[in-house]
């Protein structure tokens, strides 16, 4: 039955359904989509010859998306996105009432709406391939799994397995789906189908397959009975508070969908999982996650310039410092690109801590059996180093990741140009010093850039992108294509000082200084910031980031911008005393055993300042908040990011300003400029002219304009 999304043929008794959806590179639900499965399955229940049916992904790595986010998005109401939850799950209900057997062959993305389809059918295939990943991201979208999703996991594999999953909005890679249920076999993708269309032909001629619930006792106690199911629960919703600190309702939500429907039956748990769906899908929270998801999405095939050439591939890399930056890099590029990596330092032993470092990446992905060990072996082959630029002239492309200082840079620079290939890229991993500058020392400029990535480099997902005005349109193609080929979400941004994230930084680290002489307590002006929904308050990031790291920073951002962005003497004078942050045990917090261990009150007294009251904590939020929007407005009219989408997607990964407020852009946006520059009137007034409303907020005030219009 030919369709815009779905067609299928027979095969000795079994019909194998194909869901292509046209014109898009993924296969998604939306309504016409769930109508056209409908008729389908009613023509294939009507058809005799049909005993069986196998359906698969007519993408070639991608099985099903989920929803289409696009759709729910437009709903006004929540009755409306009530009801289509509704719909959903009458069509799961469908398939899995359906009188003949349907199997699931999977490969690829098996997301939301899409496993819950698989979750509906009668047996799921999947390959053993990395990029087939199952998962209910829907909590990530500020909404839950909303076609039965929240009742069938935790039928299937368990509620603690499955809250694991949806209150996490996680996806698995196939074999761990696998060892936990949701799958129940695993195969090479050459034998997708014909494994999946057998086993649908044996579930025709009656063969049942025995599922065994994975966990032992364990499982049996705390799933399966009402008390230990209690307990469950229980630490569940205390470990999703701790998480969230309340500003995210859909995790809480799923877990009652879940909860009620293990407690009253399906059916109920049906009724309250659309409810709930319904209420998620209308909330603010739900419409900036999914603006992030979009924006993030469109960041994929950015490359930053109107006509950008395409990227030279990256087969080999070399880096030049083997310190804390460069030994990341390289074990971020050997994990997630499988590139040939050479490092260099100055001295052999710093190389081999460089390069053992690097390795602790591949060992840590082993012991999680995320690599197999005859890749471990193939990818550790991938690394070495040396004391010298041998090697280099293989690159193409070359970081350097040594001390923020010009001259040293600039040093570097030219050794490279004397050691690799004319057309090799230069990257400078700075994170504060212009790329002009650094570039003035080339030979070669048009081939020089900045890529400033982020502490520690495996887990953060931002890069910076720095062309300088001489850099070639080729290099800034391949900088960006090649961080996101080390699964980097990448801005590329204009070379000045700080760039976009620590420029944004500057004043809400630097009012650390002045609350603190103010009499705020260290622990006052953290709980502040968390409390708006910053994953750590501004002094923990200082300690995290490490203080002589942030003296520097603040030396340069003052320097460039002049008082509006000077930092107070605080930092300096622990850095004096020996106090580096998290890194040396001590900063302004004391540290042991990888714990942050409470403030260290001796810090007051390094500092000269007495913790007595000081100010109120909205005026300490005040204070930290609109002055970061403050220099976020400013730096936009500077063109430090080309969008302001770039911008709030820079911060939201780049130091985690709350997601749920869309980033710092939107949320100036929601406050109003007119009311954000009356605030920060009043504060310049108070404390000073470096809270000043910028030009571009003030102009927003007169005109009654938007960031986002
Ligand atoms: C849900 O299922 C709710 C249900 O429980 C209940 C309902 C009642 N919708 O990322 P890519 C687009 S909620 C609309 O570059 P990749 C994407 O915008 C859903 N569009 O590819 C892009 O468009 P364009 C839960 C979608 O290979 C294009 O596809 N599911 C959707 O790097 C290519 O995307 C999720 O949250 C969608 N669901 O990664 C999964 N998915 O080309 C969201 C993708 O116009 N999706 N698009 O810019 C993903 O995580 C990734 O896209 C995926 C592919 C891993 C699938």
């Amino acid at each position: 039955m030919p369709g815009p999304a779905l067609t299928w043929e027979l095969a000795d008794g079994v019909a194998i359904v194909t869901f292509d959806l046209k014109d898009s590179p993924v296969n998604k639900f939306s309504r016409a989509v769930k109508d056209e499965f409908l008729a389908t399955f009613t023509a294939l229940e009507q058809d005799r010859a049909v005993r069986a049916i196998a359906v698969f992904s007519g993408k070639p790595d991608n099985f099903i998306a989920g929803a289409d986010i696009e759709e729910f998005v437009t709903i006004g109401s929540a009755a409306e996105a009530e009801r289509l939850a509704a719909e959903g799950q009458e069509m799961m209900d469908r398939v899995t009432r359906f009188p003949k057997p349907v199997a699931v062959g999977i490969h690829g993305a098996c997301l939301g709406g899409g496993l819950e389809f698989a979750l509906a059918c009668h047996y799921r295939v999947a390959t053993d391939h990395p990029k087939t990943q199952l998962g209910l991201p829907e909590v990530q979208l500020g909404i839950l799994p909303g076609a039965s999703g929240c009742q069938r996991l935790p039928r299937l594999i368990g509620a603690r397995a499955a809250l694991d999953i949806i209150l996490a909005g996680r996806s698995e890679r196939a074999p761990k789906a696998f060892r936990l249920g949701m799958v129940d076999e695993l195969v090479h993708p050459a034998i997708l189908q014909d494994i999946t269309i057998a086993a649908a032909r044996r579930l025709a001629d009656g063969w049942r397959p025995r599922r065994r619930r994975p966990g032992g006792v364990l499982a049996w106690l705390l799933d399966r009975n009402p008390l230990g199911r209690r307990l469950v629960f229980r630490t569940a919703r205390r470990q999703v508070l701790e998480r969230t600190k309340g500003h995210y309702p859909a995790p809480l939500a799923a877990l009652e969908a879940v909860e009620h429907g293990l407690k009253h039956g399906m059916a109920e748990g049906l009724k309250r999982e659309a409810r709930l769906f319904g209420q998620l899908a209308v909330t603010d929270v739900s419409r900036k996650l999914v603006q992030i998801f979009f924006a993030t999405t469109q960041l994929k095939k950015d490359f930053g310039l109107p006509n950008a050439p395409p990227p030279t591939a990256v087969q080999r890399l070399a880096i030049v410092g083997a310190g804390f930056m460069g030994s990341g890099i390289a074990g971020t590029a050997i994990v997630q690109a499988g590139v040939d990596v050479r490092m260099k330092d100055a001295d052999l032993p710093r190389v081999a801590k460089g390069l053992a470092a690097a390795r602790a990446l591949l060992d840590d992905r082993l012991r999680r059996r995320r690599i197999a060990k005859y890749e471990y072996a193939r990818l550790a082959a991938l690394l070495s180093g040396g004391d010298g630029y041998a090697g280099f002239g293989r690159a193409d492309l070359v970081i350097e990741a040594v001390f923020e200082d010009l001259s040293v840079k600039q040093q570097v620079l030219r050794e490279v140009e004397a050691a690799a290939r004319d057309d090799a890229v230069f990257a400078s991993n700075t994170s504060t010093i212009p790329i002009a500058r650094i570039a003035e020392a080339a030979r070669r400029p048009e081939r020089v850039i900045g890529m400033h990535f982020f502490s520690p480099v495996d887990r953060m997902p931002l890069l910076e992108v720095i062309p300088a005005a001489r850099t070639a349109p080729g290099v800034v193609s391949t900088a960006v294509g090649f961080g996101r080929r080390l699964g980097k979400t990448v801005i590329v941004v204009k070379d000045s000082p700080g760039f976009w994230v620590n420029r944004i930084l500057a004043p809400y680290a630097n009012e650390v200084g002045h609350l603190l002489a103010e009499g705020a307590s260290i622990e006052e002006i953290d709980a502040a910031a968390v409390g708006f929904g910053f994953p750590v308050g501004p002094v923990t990031l200082l300690d995290e980031v490490g203080l002589d790291v942030a003296e520097k920073v603040s030396q340069v951002m003052g320097a460039a911008f002049g008082e509006r962005l000077q930092a107070t003497a605080g930092v300096t004078a622990l850095v004096k005393a020996g106090r580096l942050g998290r890194k040396s045990g001590r900063g302004f917090y004391r540290y042991g055993g990888g714990k942050k261990r409470g403030v260290d009150p001796a810090v007051y007294e390094l500092l000269g300042v007495h913790p007595n009251g000081g100010p109120r904590l909205a005026e300490i939020l005040q204070r930290l908040v609109d002055g970061m929007l403050n220099e976020a407005a400013r730096a936009v009219g500077d063109g430090v990011v080309g969008t302001p989408r770039d911008g709030d997607i820079g911060a939201i990964f780049g130091f985690g300003f709350p997601p749920f407020r869309g980033g710092p852009l939107r949320h100036a946006d929601d406050l109003g400029a007119a009311r954000l520059v009356a605030e920060l009137e009043r504060l310049a007034e108070r404390y000073g002219p470096r809270f000043a409303p910028c030009e571009v907020l003030q102009e927003q005030a007169r005109r009654g304009s938007k960031f986002y219009p």
